[in-house]
């Protein structure tokens, strides 16, 4: 039996390109159940077979005769987005099998199928200190006039040599106008020992500008920190936030007990501020990370005003195995010229969805979905006040 085709290279990287090719023409298609609230499609938009073959292998023949992958990609998730001349962008993590992650820009014309990785991965200038590792980029058009890319960059603790899991995770900051050219500026200093999951408000607050925070103490733990935070700084290029307050606080027994952060910037309604976050819990399993919702003030956008019980999405069917099993993330979603929204969430840290809703949706969603009631007895009297409800408008009938 031969285990190999008996091609050479050139027939391989053939086959490969034909293969590829026919994964990014495959039509996405609607889940045919929903909710209401979004709409969850067939296949995810993009995986780490996505990305351009030119990446991964030397298609020089006399050097890899045996057509040989050379450099692989191990996941393709947690991604930015952005609408930009008409086309849904988005910026991915991508994971090399060094488990090293780094940004790409993918473009598609309708947002849900056909996404494209741009010809070269973003390179990100560096600081004094270069990033170990970088991820989950939030995207921010703000009207001073740049797009921003808040990131996570995590970089070994020094004071901690001989533990090598020991990191120091903090928010990198990067702006651009074409997703093409990034310009780096120092990282945001707090006075928590460690952050992640921030991201920019859209608009200036009182001339500063404001950011949702994720303070914590340790590095995969928050310890006595946690929450999604917000605080202002007067100038991004030096940017510095004194204090933090906590917009949304961790809960016992609900679906952030153990900790949350903020998703993309939040969009802005004539309701208010909606925003997409994620909540996570210990279990038996290990740790699960679903998406909540909720809705700040218009003039006070650290203020929650609704506040929507329980997940809003939570991971389903293949969503649950990957490298971090049992994990939605959500760092990116576009809004359309229509008022749909594309929320683009990475299923276990592995390969990246879009969930399509429109901001009526989302924000009925949020103003008429009850709230936790935080006990058993309080959740039957919620169900049974429905019920009720409801059975008064069959006996009306
Ligand atoms: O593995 C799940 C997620 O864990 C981290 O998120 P958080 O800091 O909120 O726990 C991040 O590493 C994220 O990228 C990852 O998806």
């Amino acid at each position: 039996m031969a285990f190999f085709e008996m091609v050479d290279a050139g027939q391989r990287f053939r086959a490969l390109r034909l293969a590829q090719e026919a994964l990014l023409a495959r039509p996405n298609t609607m889940d045919q159940t929903h909710n209401g609230v979004y709409r969850r499609f067939a296949h995810p938009v993009i995986t780490a077979a996505h990305v351009p073959l030119d990446w991964r292998y030397d298609f020089d023949e006399s050097s890899n005769p045996l057509g040989l992958e050379r450099l692989g990609v191990n996941a393709t998730f947690n991604a930015g987005a952005i609408l930009m001349d008409g086309k849904y962008c988005v910026v991915v993590r991508v994971e090399g099998n060094d488990r090293k992650s780094f940004f790409a820009v993918a473009e598609s014309d309708n947002g849900i199928d056909g996404f494209r990785f741009w010809d070269r991965p973003v390179v990100l200038p560096q600081t004094n200190e270069a990033d170990t590792n970088v991820y989950d980029m939030r995207l921010t058009r703000h009207e001073d006039g740049y797009i921003y890319g808040l990131f996570c960059t995590e970089r070994k603790d020094h004071a901690q040599p001989h533990d090598l899991s020991a990191a120091i995770a903090q928010c990198g900051i990067a702006r651009t106008t074409n997703l093409r050219d990034w310009e780096r500026l120092p990282d945001l200093l707090t006075r928590s020992g460690q952050q992640r999951n921030v991201v920019l408000h859209p608009e200036f607050v009182d001339g500063k500008y404001g950011l949702y925070t994720r303070p914590q103490d340790g590095f995969i733990t928050v310890g006595s920190g946690g929450g999604i935070g917000w605080g202002v700084c007067d100038d991004i290029a030096r940017a510095t936030i004194d204090s933090e307050t906590i917009v949304d606080n961790k809960v016992y027994h609900t679906i952030k007990e153990l900790k949350n952060g903020q998703g993309p910037a939040p969009i802005k309604t004539a309701k208010g501020w909606l925003h997409l976050a994620h909540g996570v819990r210990n279990t038996a399993a290990g740790l699960r990370y679903v998406l909540y919702m909720f809705m700040t003030d218009l003039n006070a956008p650290w203020i929650v005003t609704h506040a929507p019980g329980g997940h809003f999405i939570a991971p389903e069917g293949e969503e649950r195995v990957g490298d971090v099993s049992n994990v939605v993330f959500a760092n990116g979603w576009v809004v359309n010229e229509a008022g749909e929204v594309f929320i683009y969430y990475a299923s276990s840290d592995t390969r990246l969805h879009v969930a399509v809703s429109t901001v009526d949706r989302l924000v009925d969603y949020c103003v008429n979905t009850p709230s936790d009631p935080l006990t058993s007895s309080a959740c039957v009297a919620q169900r049974i006040a429905l019920i009720e409800r409801n059975a008064a408008l069959g006996a009306a009938r």
